[in-house]
């Protein structure tokens, strides 16, 4: 087979081979392989910036019990990586005005939360060191709602 041709489908193997371990790994979950710390997009960041306004609007007064507050908002878990101590309670707060969403700790074996609605919460307290990657169950296929628990040791 001439060089150039060779070349030329050479191309094509790697190509193809992009396109199918796309199709297997979604690209939030390549952006993923390594640590399994959610990429935050500048968009992603923007829509977190809203929702901090929006949960201090909410809850000017929350006491602070030690829980670690995510909020979820437009698609997003604000933040989406946490770092936690064991022992720590992580709690999921809906800051959206209309959208419902669950917290699927899927990894780990965790069943999904109920759906919960704006202004509701759902909570879970991460005992053992690990890395907890989860999803919001009804939107993490098309809108990438995914965040990530990290516990250390
Ligand atoms: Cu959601």
């Amino acid at each position: 087979m001439p060089m150039r041709k060779l070349m030329r489908s050479s191309s094509k193997i790697v190509l193809t081979i992009a396109l199918v371990a796309g199709t297997l790994f979604p690209a939030t979950r390549l952006a993923n392989a390594g640590g399994g710390e959610i990429e935050v997009t500048p968009e992603r960041a923007a829509a977190c910036a809203k929702a901090d306004k929006r949960y201090a609007k909410l809850y000017p007064n929350a006491p602070d019990d030690g829980a670690v507050i995510v909020k979820l908002y437009k698609y997003n878990f604000c933040p989406a990586n946490v770092t936690v101590k064991p022992g720590t309670t992580v709690r999921w707060i809906n800051v959206d005005k209309r959208t419902s969403h669950s917290v699927w700790l899927k990894d780990a074996k965790i069943d999904e939360s109920e759906r919960f609605f704006p202004e509701e919460t759902w909570e879970y307290t991460f005992d053992n060191p690990g890395q907890y990657p989860y999803l919001c169950g009804p939107h993490w296929k098309d809108e990438g709602m995914r965040g990530f628990v990290k516990v250390q040791p």
